[in-house]
C-alpha cells in the first residue's frame, strides 16, 4: 500500500519514535513551526515521560509504541502515514550500554530494522531519517567525517553502526533514508546523567544546597559539543533533499568534559573545588573514546549549515536554566 493522500490541505505529516526525548521534543517544536501535522511514538512508563513536549502535547498526535514490538510501530505508521518518518527513538546513554547490552542492542537495531521495515510495507516513498552517531567512529583520529573510517567501541557505537549499516541497504533498494551522524548536542533539556547536564544540574543544586558534591569520570576525554536546537534544523534540511545520503554534523571544535566544568563554573560564579570528585571508578567506561571533532564541510556545503552557538554560550544557557531550576525547586521544597 502507498501512503501519500494527503488531507485537504496538503500537509505534510511527520513521524517521530523519540518524540519524548532532547531531540524528539525540538524537532517536534520545529516541524509544528513549518505547519507539519507532527505524529510521535512514545513509550508507556509508569511515571509521566512527556515532560520535555508538555507545552505542546494538544498539537501532537502521539501513538504508544516501543521500539520492541513491532506491532505497535507498524500501528503507529499505519495511522499517521507518515510523509517523513524520524527514527530517534535508542536506549541513548553509551555508559549504561555496557550494562545493558543485549537491550541497547534490540532497540537500536532491532528497532531501526522494525520501523525501516512498516515503513518500506506501508508507505515505501516516505521518507526516513536515522539518527546515527559519532559514537560510531570509535577512535579512528579527528576529526572525523563521511568517509572515516568507522571504529566502534561501546555497545552503544556498535549498534548504530550496524543501524546505520541497514539503512544504507535500504537506500540501496530504493527507499529515501538519510542518516545523521551527529556528534554530542546538548540543552537544557539534555537528559541528566549525560556529562554536561549532569554538571550544570549539579551546580544549580549545589548552589541552593540541595546536592553537597559532584563526582564525575574520565574529564580527559574530549568531545564535540554542540546546541541540540540547531541540531535539529540539520535533521530536516538533510530530509529535503533531493536524494538521501550522509551527513556528519557538528562544530568542529574539540573541548574536554574538564574544559566544560570551567566554563560551567565560571557561567555560575561558583569555585565548590573540593566538593568536586573525579575519576570515580563507577563512571569511568570500560573502553572509552579519547576525542571526537567533527569535519561537517559537507553539511556547511550542501545543506549550508552551521554552528551559531559557542560552548561558552551553550554553557551559559545551560547553567541559567539550571540554577532557575534549582532555585524553583528550593522554593516548593519551603512550600
Ligand atoms: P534521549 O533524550 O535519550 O531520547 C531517547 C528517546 O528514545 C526518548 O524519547 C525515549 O523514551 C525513547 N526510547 C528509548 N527506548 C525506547 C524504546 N524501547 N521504545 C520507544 N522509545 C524509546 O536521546 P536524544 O539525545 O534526544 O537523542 C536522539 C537520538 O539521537 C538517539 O537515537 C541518540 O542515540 C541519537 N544521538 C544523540 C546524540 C546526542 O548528543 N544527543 C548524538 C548522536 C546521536 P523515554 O522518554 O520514555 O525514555
Ligand atoms: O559522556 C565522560 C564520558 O555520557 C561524554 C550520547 O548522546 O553523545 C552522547 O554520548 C564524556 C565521556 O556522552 C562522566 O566518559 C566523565 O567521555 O555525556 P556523555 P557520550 O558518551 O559522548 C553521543 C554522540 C551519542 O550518540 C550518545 O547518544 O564524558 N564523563 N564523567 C562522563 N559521562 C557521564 N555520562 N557521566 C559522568 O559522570
Amino acid at each position: 500500500m502507498d501512503s501519500q493522500p494527503k488531507g485537504p490541505s496538503n500537509v505534510k505529516r511527520a513521524l517521530i519514535s523519540g518524540i519524548t526525548g532532547q531531540d524528539g521534543s525540538y524537532l517536534a517544536e520545529l516541524l509544528l513551526s513549518k505547519n507539519y501535522e507532527v505524529h510521535g511514538i512514545m513509550r508507556r512508563s509508569s511515571s509521566f515521560n512527556t515532560g520535555r513536549i508538555d507545552h505542546i502535547f494538544d498539537k501532537l498526535k502521539l501513538h504508544h509504541g516501543d521500539m520492541l514490538d513491532g506491532c505497535s510501530l507498524r500501528r503507529a505508521v499505519r495511522e499517521s502515514m507518515p510523509d517523513e518518518v524520524y527514527n530517534l527513538a535508542a536506549q541513548s546513554h553509551v555508559g549504561v550500554s555496557f550494562q545493558e547490552p543485549e537491550y541497547t542492542m534490540e532497540t537500536i537495531i532491532g528497532g531501526t530494522l522494525r520501523l525501516l521495515e512498516a515503513v518500506r510495507e506501508i508507505c515505501p516513498k516516505a521518507r526516513f531519517y536515522q539518527a546515527s552517531s559519532s559514537e560510531m567512529f570509535g577512535n579512528a583520529p579527528a576529526p572525523q567525517n563521511e568517509d572515516t573510517p568507522m571504529h566502534p567501541v561501546s555497545p552503544y557505537g556498535i549498534a548504530k553502526l550496524a543501524a546505520h549499516h541497514l539503512c544504507q541497504s535500504y537506500r540501496a533498494q530504493g527507499m529515501f533514508v538519510a542518516c545523521g551522524i551527529l556528534f554530542n548536542h546538548e540543552s537544557p533539556r539534555r537528559g541528566e546523567t549525560f556529562v554536561t547536564r549532569k554538571i550544570t544540574r549539579a551546580l544549580g543544586k549545589i548552589y541552593f544546597g540541595s546536592q553537597s558534591d559532584l563526582v564525575l569520570g574520565n574529564v580527559a576525554a574530549r568531545r564535540d559539543w554542540g546546541f541540540a536546537e540547531e541540531y535539529v534544523e540539520a535533521m530536516w534540511h538533510i530530509m529535503q533533499l533531493r536524494e538521501s545520503s550522509n551527513f556528519v554534523i557538528g562544530t568542529g571544535q574539540q573541548f574536554s568534559v574538564g574544559d566544560f566544568l570551567l566554563l560551567a563554573l565560571f557561567e555560575a560564579s561558583m569555585e565548590p573545588a573540593n566538593r568536586i570528585h573525579f575519576n570515580a571508578p563507577q563512571y569511568m567506561r570500560p573502553v572509552e573514546i579519547g576525542e571526537l571533532c567533527a569535519d561537517a564541510s559537507k553539511a556547511k556545503r550542501e545543506i549550508a549549515w552551521h554552528p551559531r552557538t559557542t560552548l561558552k554560550k551553550l554553557a551559559r544557557i545551560m547553567v541559567q536554566a539550571d540554577l532557575k531550576l534549582a532555585e524553583r525547586e528550593a522554593r516548593d521544597a519551603k512550600g
